[in-house]
């Protein structure tokens, strides 16, 4: 039985993938969503031999509390995959964790399962990618360089839940893997991880995607597609010329994807439209030259950004684009800085959330090493849209950031608001009725901009009520969130007495750090407590 924490808009590949390779091997599998439904009930009457959980770190605090529970009540062998489990193997140490998943699970669930059937679970850490301590050697295997021979993915899964079949946008993967060495990203790592055992981006057949989307189109609702890729479209290639005349000829359904700002020219717009493309996710992350190119390690200048965005509004392509908040020693006029950079390009969905540093990246690691975040995992369990965990900030800082998060959209969609936002809102004790402006601009931008088709009033009601559901979950959880620990209000206390001058120091050194090559890699290759 695989388990995730839960279903939101979108599928969990890792897990549709997995189980399509393993009904392929013969066997049988289920999904239990953690925050929708009773999963030990559903155990009890299905009677798994393995629960597969598929984490990311956010959801590793809600994992832990079903997974304590159900330890009190039956010893199943648990096996625990996806991106947390990857790059924090330290995971591994939870007594009611069995087994984790390094990286790639294609193979590695399948010889997980056989040893399980052949009852000898003892010998389980000899199989490539798997751990069942720390001391286990981590031995990999490559990459899987022909993405042609998985098969589609086991759709019937979590469409099993009616919510998710009838949602009228389906998401489709034509990639694995990103070059870019983002030190706030999992990719950075996970290729360093995987030095020497292949490519980092490969790519299915345009045929093999096309034929798993028409399977898709066949059998579920499809009005819209998502395209999940990291960076889908690097250069103008055969491979695109291809896609843009099969996808209109065969799927014809408008679709979204992501892709890096300095990839962008004309010819690549043409070729995108010409196949369908309605929106695209395209990154601003921050608008100080010196921040996205040095501590973000982002590549694009200012004027490539700019004619990123303009090329997309000659195409009548929308963009939806993200810019981070709350970067290590950054002040508050580097994230207004960025508003204003937003307010000039236009995004149609501008999203600005705030820096998280997660576990096993180069920046999360560097805001521990120099002791701006307390990895007490109470703080990280949260998403992108609550008050920063850095203890370099003052109260008032936090509290400005997480303003800017939910009224910079304000900003940019109504220009003629700016000032009163940014000169006194942001000052504003944050509050429920900016969490509301946010939540209608927000709705408002995605459904008519980005993920747009034509609803019946029925899926209004329903998309209206899935999604004030998710935005309540997080807003309970915001509030939670944005408690810091004792230990990080003690730090807290001490840096924010610091000096302007010493937080420009600290600035200069984490670009640095982060420009240069030494940077503390001890969950690089060598496996964990060696
Ligand atoms: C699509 C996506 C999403 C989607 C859907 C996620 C989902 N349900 O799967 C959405 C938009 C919801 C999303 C949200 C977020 N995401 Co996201 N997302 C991705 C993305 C781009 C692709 C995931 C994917 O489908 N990959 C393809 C599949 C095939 O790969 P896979 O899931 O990794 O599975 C393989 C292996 O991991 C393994 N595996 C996976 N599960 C299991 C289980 C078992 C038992 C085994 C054996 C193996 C195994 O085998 C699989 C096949 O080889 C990844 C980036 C990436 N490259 O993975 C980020 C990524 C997973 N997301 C990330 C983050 C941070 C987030 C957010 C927290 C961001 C935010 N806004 O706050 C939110 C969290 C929302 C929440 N829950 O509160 C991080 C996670 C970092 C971490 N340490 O956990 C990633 C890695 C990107 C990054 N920036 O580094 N995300
Ligand atoms: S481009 Fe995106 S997916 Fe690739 S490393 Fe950077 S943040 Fe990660």
């Amino acid at each position: 039985m695989f388990v995730v924490n839960d279903l939101g808009v979108n599928e969990p590949f890792g897990p549709m993938i997995l189980s399509a390779i393993l009904k392929q091997k013969g066997h049988e599998t289920i999904l239990g969503v953690i925050q929708q439904e009773d999963v030990i009930q559903k155990m009890s009457s299905w009677k798994p031999d393995m629960l597969a959980y598929s984490m990311m770190s956010v959801d590793m605090g809600d994992m832990k509390k079903f997974n304590d529970a159900l330890r009190q009540k039956t010893n199943i062998f648990t096996l625990l995959g996806g991106s947390h489990a990857t790059l924090e193997r330290s995971c591994i140490n939870d007594p009611g964790i069995d087994a984790i998943c390094v990286g790639e699970g294609d193979e590695a669930i399948v010889e997980v399962v056989d040893h399980l059937d052949k009852g000898n679970g003892k010998d389980i850490e000899t199989i490539p990618n798997i751990m069942v301590s720390e001391d286990t050697p981590l031995n990999l295997n490559n990459f899987i360089e022909d993405l042609d021979t998985l098969p589609f993915m086991d759709r019937e899964l979590v469409y099993a839940y009616p919510q998710m079949a009838r949602f009228g946008i389906k998401g489709v993967w034509a990639t694995r893997g990103c070059v870019f060495k983002c030190p706030y990203c999992f990719n950075n790592r996970y290729n360093r991880l995987y030095k020497g055992k292949g490519k980092i981006v490969r790519r299915r057949s345009v045929d093999s995607m096309i034929r798993e989307t028409k399977e898709l189109v066949q059998n579920y609702r499809v009005e819209f597609i998502r395209i999940q890729d990291d960076a889908f479209i690097l250069k103008v290639d055969d491979w695109l010329k291809e896609f843009a005349e099969r996808w209109s000829s065969d799927i014809g359904i408008p679709f979204y994807c992501l892709l890096r700002p300095e990839s962008v020219t004309d010819e690549l717009a043409f070729y995108l439209k010409k196949a369908g493309c309605f929106s695209i996710c395209m990154s601003i992350e921050a608008a100080d030259d010196r921040i996205r190119n040095r501590m973000l390690r982002r590549q694009a200048n200012k004027e490539q950004l700019e004619n990123a965005f303009r090329i997309f509004k000659q195409h009548k392509i929308n963009v939806y684009a993200n810019t981070m908040l709350a970067l290590p020693f950054t002040s508050l006029d580097h994230d207004i800085a960025s508003i204003d950079f937003a307010i000039k390009v236009k995004p149609d969905m501008p999203n600005f959330s705030i820096f998280m540093p997660y576990p096993g990246t180069d920046l999360g690691d560097y805001c521990q090493r120099v002791g701006i975040y307390d990895s007490k995992k109470e703080d990280i369990h949260f998403g992108m849209r609550n008050m920063s965990p850095l203890t370099c900030f003052t109260k008032k800082e936090r509290e400005a950031q997480y303003n800017i998060c939910q009224l910079a959209i304000v900003a940019v969609k109504l220009p003629f608001l700016r000032n009163l936002i940014v000169n006194h809102l942001l000052y504003w004790r944050p509050n429920k009725i900016f969490f509301i402006i946010h939540y209608l601009f927000a709705i408002r931008a995605y459904g008519k901009k980005i993920f747009y088709f034509k609803h019946t009033l029925g899926e209004y009601i329903d998309l209206f009520i899935r999604t004030i559901k998710h935005y309540l979950y997080d807003f309970f959880r915001v509030s939670e969130g944005n408690k810091l620990t004792q230990r990080s209000k003690t730090l807290n206390e001490g840096y924010t007495k610091q000096s302007t001058r010493w937080k420009i120091q600290e600035l200069e050194k984490c670009l640095e750090a982060m420009t240069g090559s030494q940077i503390a890699t001890t969950r690089e290759v060598v496996p964990i407590g060696k």
